[in-house]
């Protein structure tokens, strides 16, 4: 057994004992009221699920098994030379909750590395599609293209004892993680660059030979790319990409079916996507105004013509943060370190003083400051990664991180079939009506 899978054994035995004698000795204590604007209003805070890789407060934001993002830029282990987290290292934590040593994270690399052969048919289906189809279409097709490769669900069907679905779970996540920058680049080649594929180069780490592979060699976009899929990699439970993925994962489907559900949950605009259509916002902006320069008298009102048009700011608000994204911060600070001049940059930042008040003033948004997506098209167009239809993706690579770490646990912990309860809304309007009089 590897070292990775042997800690994560040892850790998930004890807490699977202790969330077992849980739900025993105090299965009927209450922990949340649900009320009325919960149930219509997508469930937003209802305490409802296990997660275990992450957690979010609405204020200060997430932290990776108690580790915010400044600390896990200090304490995650780096390449030589390099300042950016690696996320090899961010996996390691989520499963074992257990900061890495730099010999384990290389370690991980290299296993990755073992594991990172793409079959044959998934690039075969993937140049079946039209050269059009949407890289987030895609990504999940190619996802599921690799589905006969599942270990789970081979061995499950060879009649797999329910002590053992962690460990055919986390054989399919290794081989998934190590697998996806590939199709990632794979999608990303055949898109835009004719189909010119780039051998890996696996003197690199897993972030390094990514940027490699979508054809990026300078250090800066390497160390960006080492940040960017660390800081996406999970976001606790009830974001809809792990949530859709944690759904699917309860009814025993496979770490492919449910991470391609996942991956079309991510490829949402209220989503993953923001960071698309944050790009194509301020494009449209200033492609409109004839300036790649705005003031910011002419951004605020470009802001009211787009809510005028009954349209959603991209890349500000959010289902739970009631303050500026850590993660948005994360990227800010990265731009002001290597590239402050850029000018796509100083829009996101003018952009940052201007939309909170708009939002705030409509008296009806609950969080008016940038998320995650706000900022990352920025980076990317300085780098020269244009594309921004294929933003998303790079959202997805990171998230599968996440997401198939949580899946790991949720089969150690033995969690069972996720089955809420729904009403009809004559339903509640009665009860209310009895419960009221
Ligand atoms: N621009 C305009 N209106 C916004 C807004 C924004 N950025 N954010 C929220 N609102 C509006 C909502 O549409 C809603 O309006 P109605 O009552 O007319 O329907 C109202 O404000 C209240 O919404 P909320 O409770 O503040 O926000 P929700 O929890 O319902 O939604 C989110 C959260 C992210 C979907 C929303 O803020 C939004 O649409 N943002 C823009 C899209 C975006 O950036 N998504 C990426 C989120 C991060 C990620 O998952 O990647």
């Amino acid at each position: 057994m590897d070292s990775l899978k042997l800690k994560f054994k040892e850790k998930a035995t004890l807490v699977a004992a202790e969330v077992k004698k849980l739900n025993k000795d105090f299965g009927e204590v209450k922990v949340d009221d649900v009320k009325v604007n919960q149930i219509i209003g997508g469930m937003r805070d209802i305490k409802s699920m296990i997660w275990e890789t992450s957690e979010l407060d609405a204020i200060e934001g997430i932290r990776f098994r108690g580790y915010n993002i400044p600390d896990l830029h200090k304490l995650l282990p780096k390449v030589s030379g390099g300042t950016e987290p690696l996320p090899e290292g961010l996996f390691w934590l989520m499963l074992t909750g257990e900061i890495p040593t730099q010999d384990e994270v290389n370690w991980l690399c290299d296993e990755w590395e073992r594991r990172s052969e793409l079959p044959n048919q998934v690039l075969k289906t993937i140049d079946s599609l039209s050269i059009d189809t949407h890289p987030m279409t895609q990504f999940s097709i190619g996802i599921m293209a690799m589905q006969s490769d599942s270990i789970f669900a081979k061995k499950y069907h060879d009649g797999l004892n329910k002590a053992d679905y962690w460990d055919a779970t986390y054989e399919d996540a290794m081989n998934v993680c190590a697998r996806i920058p590939k199709l990632a680049a794979y999608i990303y080649r055949r898109t835009y660059h004719n189909g010119n594929q780039i051998p890996p180069d696996n003197s690199l780490d897993w972030a390094g030979n990514f940027a490699h592979q979508l054809g990026f060699e300078g250090e800066d976009f390497k160390e960006l790319m080492r940040l960017y899929l660390t800081i996406h990699a999970d976001h606790e439970g009830g974001n809809a990409s792990a949530h859709t993925t944690h759904l699917v994962g309860s009814t025993l489907s496979d770490a492919y079916l449910s991470l391609a559900a996942g991956m079309n949950a991510l490829a949402g605009p209220l989503h993953g996507l923001a960071n698309q259509e944050v790009v194509g916002w301020i494009t449209e902006m200033t492609d409109t105004l004839g300036t790649l320069t705005p003031t910011k008298d002419q951004i605020a009102n470009y802001v009211k013509e787009t809510l005028a048009a009954g349209k959603v700011v991209p890349g500000y608000g959010h289902a739970v943060l009631r303050r500026p994204d850590p993660r948005f911060m994360a990227q800010k600070e990265f731009a002001e370190k290597f590239i402050k001049n850029a000018p796509m940059v100083q829009i996101v930042w003018d952009v940052f003083e201007v939309v909170p008040p708009i939002l705030e003033s409509l008296g009806k948004v609950k969080n008016p400051w940038p998320n995650v997506d706000a900022h990352s098209g920025a980076l990317l167009v300085h780098y020269g990664l244009k594309e921004f239809n294929f933003y998303t993706v790079l959202f997805g690579v990171s998230r599968t991180l996440g997401v198939l770490a949580a899946q790991c646990w949720s089969r150690a912990l033995g969690l069972p079939l996720e089955r809420p309860k729904s009403l009809s809304s004559n339903w509640l309007m009665k009860f209310v009506e009895e419960n009221n009089k």
